[in-house]
């Protein structure tokens, strides 16, 4: 009894986890070409973070890069800790170069797989790693325990410098140029040109199971992935519980992450396979997107039997999986809709039963002037860009929480952000005339513990896109979706509120919607923005002004001394 007591405690504690994240130059050679990019420690992708649910972890960020930085520890829900966040201008300024950072939080009431990627420009295309949450010590898996626990991370490689892509698109208005490659832990794998020996390898042991932890860290590309001849059972995503389901083929949008079990044959099947990635996008010419494929290889090793050491069995029989086609929105559809909250004892789904505020976003793409005198390259020679609500969300010079922490928001956001379109018309109809947007730096201020029911409405403005919407700070549910224009009157009778998944990001689907909702029991200044690079850019994000409770326990915590300024 008094032992289960003290573990009991020890659980309840958690420990701290140190780690030194070194930003720094390296050089890298991918299809055939070398490339300087920015790393964590020199390592492409970064370090892993492992931690138990319940721990603290600490990370010195140093920035030895001629470019501004900062990290964003991807889902982390970061209860009152928000000046850890990570967000350039949005919780805090850059770390410039020369200067350390320690971002301090504690993982509560998480576990699972999350990530963390560099939040300030385009350097994320290099910048980002896994965020391994295990469960407390003691607590076992609600599925079968795997042989082995394997980060499986996507990712989208430019032979240009990204921030050059990004800055030359913004120039001339149009769209940045398409990435060469997706990556699977940073390899291109055997379908791209000289690339072949750098190709992600698996090698599994016949009747045992692993736990693949699925982050996608593509810029702009929401991507399905599948395994020649094996199966998926996915059994979390976003570092919560999902109800056990299996499939042959899986979409995961940027942001998003899953755990899957994946059972190897039981006898060695002396075959080889790929494990292939390859995009969904309904986008139509003359937009474009990258149309290729990354494939990765599972292969078999006896008990007793060294790994091969060569990248390539030859003379083993290779099989490749079936993806769907790159438009196969119905694919996609019934995919996300199997996804459930376990809802048990032990892990309830706590759906926000009433609601306080009601509130409706379209997000899309639209238009800004071109500068006097210039043609641009977006629709009829304006400049592309994108909002929530219309209003393109234009970065503050100062960060955002500590201009309200301190009092001195005036000259730096408004908290006037339109809880509903000022202009409503046929959203997913035929494009108005004006595809003009607004820009502005504008908060929407939710006292504390609000209960928040939020529907997101793709626009086709300039066409319909899917759009994988993050907010930073919380997990929501996701308690219905659609296609057309959201019906207030018929479509919150199909809501589930029972067992809807639980995310942080959630894919909207392309002319049509998706209903959240949260509590907002987490005070501070949290972004919400679209995960595709490129549209969050073009502005189509904003952010949450969450007020502190009465109780000393629901006030934001002041901010560490070595927050870095501006
Ligand atoms: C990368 O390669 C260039 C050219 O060879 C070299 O000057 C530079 O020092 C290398 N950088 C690093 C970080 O190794
Ligand atoms: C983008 O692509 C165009 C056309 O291929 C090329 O001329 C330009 O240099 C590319 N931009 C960057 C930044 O790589
Ligand atoms: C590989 O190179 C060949 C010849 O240069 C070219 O035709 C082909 O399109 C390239 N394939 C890929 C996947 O880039
Ligand atoms: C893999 O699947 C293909 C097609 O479904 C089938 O023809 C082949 O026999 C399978 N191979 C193995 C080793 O399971
Ligand atoms: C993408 O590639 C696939 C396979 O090569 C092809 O069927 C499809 O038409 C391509 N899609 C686009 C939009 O280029
Ligand atoms: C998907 O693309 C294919 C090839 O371009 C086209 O024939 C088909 O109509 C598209 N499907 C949908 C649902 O748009
Ligand atoms: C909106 O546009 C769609 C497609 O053109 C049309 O089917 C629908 O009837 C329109 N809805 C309204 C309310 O006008
Ligand atoms: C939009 O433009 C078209 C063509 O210029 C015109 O016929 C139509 O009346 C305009 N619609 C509106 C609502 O102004
Ligand atoms: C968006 O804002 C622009 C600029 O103020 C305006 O011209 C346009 O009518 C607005 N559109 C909507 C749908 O509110
Ligand atoms: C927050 O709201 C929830 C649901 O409405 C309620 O159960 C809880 O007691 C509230 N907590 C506080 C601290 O007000
Ligand atoms: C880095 O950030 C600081 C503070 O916002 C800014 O003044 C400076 O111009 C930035 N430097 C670069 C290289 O972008
Ligand atoms: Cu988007």
């Amino acid at each position: 009894m008094a032992a289960t007591l003290a573990l009991l405690i020890i659980q309840a504690q958690g420990i701290t986890r140190h780690y030194d994240f070194n930003v720094q130059m390296a050089n890298m050679t991918r299809l055939c070409r070398t490339k300087s990019i920015a790393t964590v420690n020199g390592q492409f992708p970064g370090p892993e973070i492992i931690a138990n649910e319940g721990d603290s972890v600490h990370v010195r960020v140093t920035n030895n890069i001629a470019h501004n930085m900062t990290i964003h520890w991807h889902g982390i829900r970061q209860l009152r800790s928000g000046w850890a966040d990570g967000p350039a201008y949005i919780t805090q300024c850059p770390i410039q170069t020369g200067q350390t950072y320690v971002y301090k939080f504690t993982i509560t009431g998480q576990r699972g797989t999350l990530w963390w990627h560099a939040h300030i420009s385009w350097i994320r295309s290099t910048v980002y790693g896994a965020i391994v949450i295990l469960p407390k010590l003691g607590v076992p898996y609600p599925f079968p325990a795997p042989h082995k626990e394997v980060p499986i991370i996507f990712g989208e490689w430019w032979a240009a410098d990204t921030d050059d892509v990004i800055n030359q698109a913004l120039k001339v208005g149009g769209a940045p140029n398409i990435s060469d490659a997706y990556t699977i832990n940073g390899l291109p794998g055997p379908l791209y040109n000289c690339s072949a020996k750098d190709t992600f390898k698996l090698t599994v042991m016949p009747g045992k199971t692993y736990l693949l932890r699925l982050v996608n860290a593509a810029l702009n590309a929401e991507l399905f992935f599948s395994v020649a001849n094996h199966t998926l059972t996915v059994v979390e995503v976003d570092a919560v519980y999902v109800k056990p389901f299996t499939v042959e083929t899986l979409v995961i949008s940027p942001g998003q992450t899953a755990n899957v079990l994946l059972a190897a044959k039981p006898v060695d099947p002396s075959a080889i396979f790929y494990m292939s990635a390859t995009p969904y996008s309904v986008v139509r010419p003359p937009a474009y997107f990258d149309n290729t494929t990354v494939s990765g290889i599972l292969e078999y090793q006896n008990p007793g039997s060294p790994p091969s050491a060569s990248t390539f069995h030859k003379d083993l029989p290779l099989f490749k999986p079936t993806l769907p086609l790159f438009n196969d929105t119905d694919f996609v559809t019934s995919f996300t809709t199997r996804l459930h909250s376990l809802a048990t004892l032990q892990y309830p789904a706590d759906v926000p039963r009433s609601v306080d505020r009601r509130f409706f976003f379209t997000i899309g793409l639209g238009t800004l002037p071109c500068p006097k005198k210039t043609t641009c390259q977006g629709l009829h020679g304006a400049k592309y860009a994108a909002a929530v609500n219309n209003v393109s969300l234009v970065l503050p010079s100062k960060a955002l929480l500590s201009s309200h922490y301190t009092g001195k928001s005036r000259g730096v956001y408004e908290s006037d952000f339109p809880a509903i379109p000022v202009s409503p018309f046929n959203y997913t109809g035929t494009p108005p005339n004006n595809t003009n947007l607004a820009t502005g730096t504008r908060l929407l201020v939710l006292p504390y513990n609000t209960s928040v029911e939020l529907v997101m409405q793709d626009t086709s403005v300039i066409g319909i896109e899917s759009h994988p919407m993050h907010l930073h700070g919380y997990n929501f549910f996701v308690v219905g979706q659609g296609f057309g224009n959201y019906n207030p009157t018929n479509d919150p009778t199909k809501f589930n509120l029972v067992d809807p998944v639980k995310r942080n990001t959630v894919s909207v689907p392309a002319g049509g919607w998706a209903a959240i909702r949260f509590l907002a029991d987490n005070p501070g200044v949290w972004f919400m923005h679209c995960h595709f690079e490129v549209h969050s850019t073009w502005g189509l994000r904003m952010a949450w002004l969450v007020l502190d409770g009465s109780k000393p326990n629901e006030k934001l915590l002041p901010p560490p001394s070595d927050m870095p300024n501006c």
